[in-house]
């Protein structure tokens, strides 16, 4: 008999085995199935833009050719190519790097780039940065990653986090061996901040033997959209101050806002501005990436965080801990420059670089509202509206025959209607139990990234679903309709 192979799926690491990561899981797979067959599959399940046909900022991909290709900047033609200011912008690049591209930089990055998102948050925030307590990643995921590492000991160590949440969280929780510790969005009240609910499930926990010791929240928020206001920032800051918590801020969506009444704040802004003692004592760290925003670029892996107010001697060992991958992308690093730095009011691309970051957002603010009213418009569908982020994630009533087929099938009953629905429309979203729900609500999150000619279509072949599906369910149409 042969022996048995040493990574027989019994063999691997339990933690692997039992995490779950929704936004690229079975519903992903069986688009995927569903494409190779020919079947036209429209991929909202993840906030990809450019894979959705947004097209890249000029400026930045121009800085990045000519890195890329620092032969080109020697070219007698490469005035005729190249705006000047992006040529400038590639050489002081690579001034910064000890052979180009090709060559690693310091595990937390290249030091001009930290000093470069020192600029941008001391611009942003009011407050001074220390470029030494800026580490760059390889997208804001790896930041994350890193950060619960060092903070989870083992599983009876908690961390916070929203429910609806990004499973990043909950599968690299699972990963390291911890304990997701919820806290529960009110989605009656636009999915805002409860902080009695956090304050029991906090009690809860600690009676459970759980040592509480980080909090993450996203804002604005991921797959619920909702942006936080200061106040409910204050109330989360005062709450970690007195209860000993280290604050995970995520906030790769911060250029991604759609209304006016809640501009984006910074839990850094808001915990500098509460002055002391929180100023100094509460433990931050802040995430950014170049993923989102009206850049998009995902596929580039660019990111970084912010420490605030972590130990001196817990950095050096996160120091230690980003050295075991020597570097993160340097290529990356360099559209997190291009992201704190884009150009200037008086510079040549200027005017260009304003005018197509100005068109995605607008479109992307229009979209926003022609998802969310589409949703509201449809049967036992109810839908906040997305204030922030790139998602909607509409509440779906879900009559009690469909959860009765859902059983029978031996499905989660959303993820049986969402099944549904990618078979029927192509659509392909993920179902609420991806990102956790109350119990006994069904959600599905879709982004908002199809494009604006796209839309009205996306949104109609849904409604029509939908209406097909609950009339199925509803009884109005057993007879001839059973087949859904
Ligand atoms: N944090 C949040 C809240 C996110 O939504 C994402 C990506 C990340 C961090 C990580 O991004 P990067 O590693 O690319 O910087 N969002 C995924 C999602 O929900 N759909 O697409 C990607």
């Amino acid at each position: 008999m042969a022996p048995t192979k040493v990574l027989d799926p019994e063999n691997i690491n339990e933690n692997i085995k039992n995490l779950v990561y929704a936004v690229r899981g079975e519903l992903y797979i069986r688009a995927s199935e569903l494409q190779k067959e020919g079947k036209k599959i429209i991929f909202t399940n993840v906030g990809n833009p450019h894979a959705l046909g947004q097209k890249p900022l000029t400026f930045p991909r121009q800085v990045m050719a000519l890195c890329q290709a620092p032969f080109l900047i020697d070219d007698p033609n490469v005035d005729l190519l190249f705006p000047a200011d992006a040529i400038a912008r590639a050489k002081l690049y690579l001034s910064y790097t000890s052979g180009g591209l090709g060559a690693y930089s310091d595990s937390r990055g290249l030091p001009g780039i930290r000093q470069e998102v020192c600029d941008f948050l001391l611009q942003r925030d009011g407050y001074p940065s220390d470029p030494d307590l800026i580490f760059l990643t390889d997208g804001a995921s790896k930041g994350v990653m890193q950060l619960l590492n060092i903070i989870v000991r083992d599983k009876k160590d908690g961390i916070l986090c929203p429910i609806p949440q990004y499973p990043l969280y909950s599968a690299t929780i699972e990963l390291v061996g911890g304990t997701l510790v919820p806290y529960y969005l009110n989605e009656e009240n636009n999915w805002g901040l409860d902080i009695k609910d956090l304050r029991q499930q906090v009690a809860a926990a600690r009676n459970k033997g759980i040592n509480v010791r980080a909090l993450v929240f996203i804002n604005p928020g991921n797959p619920t959209g909702q942006c936080l206001s200061e106040s409910n920032l204050r109330d989360l800051i005062e709450f970690c101050h007195n209860e000993n918590i280290l604050m995970l801020a995520d906030e790769v969506y911060q250029q991604n806002i759609y209304q006016d009444e809640r501009p984006f704040l910074s839990a850094k802004k808001v915990l500098m501005d509460l002055g002391l003692p929180y100023s100094k004592e509460v433990e931050l760290v802040s995430f950014h990436t170049v993923s989102k925003g009206y850049w998009g670029e995902c596929g580039q892996r660019g990111g970084y965080f912010e420490l605030t107010n972590i130990h001196p001697k817990a950095v050096d060992e996160l120091y230690k801990v980003a050295s075991i991958s020597l570097s993160p992308n340097v290529p990356g690093q360099i559209f997190v420059g291009l992201m704190v730095n884009p150009p200037k009011p008086n510079d040549i691309s200027y005017p260009r670089y304003l005018q197509e970051s100005k068109s995605i957002l607008e479109s992307l603010r229009r979209r926003a509202h022609i998802m969310t009213d589409g949703f509201n418009s449809c049967r036992n569908i109810t839908c906040n509206f997305t204030e922030g982020a790139m998602y909607s994630f509409p509440k779906v009533k879900l009559p009690p025959a469909a959860v009765a087929a859902a059983k029978a099938a031996g499905k989660a009953p959303d993820v049986f209607y969402c099944i549904k629905l990618l078979e029927a429309t192509g659509i392909s979203t993920v179902p609420g139990s991806g990102f956790g729900q109350k119990e006994g609500t069904f959600h599905l999150r879709t982004t908002i990234l199809p494009s604006e000619e796209d839309m009205p279509e996306v949104m109609q072949m849904f409604k029509k679903f939908n209406d097909e599906f609950m009339s199925a369910y509803e009884g109005d149409l057993l007879t001839n309709n059973h087949h859904l």
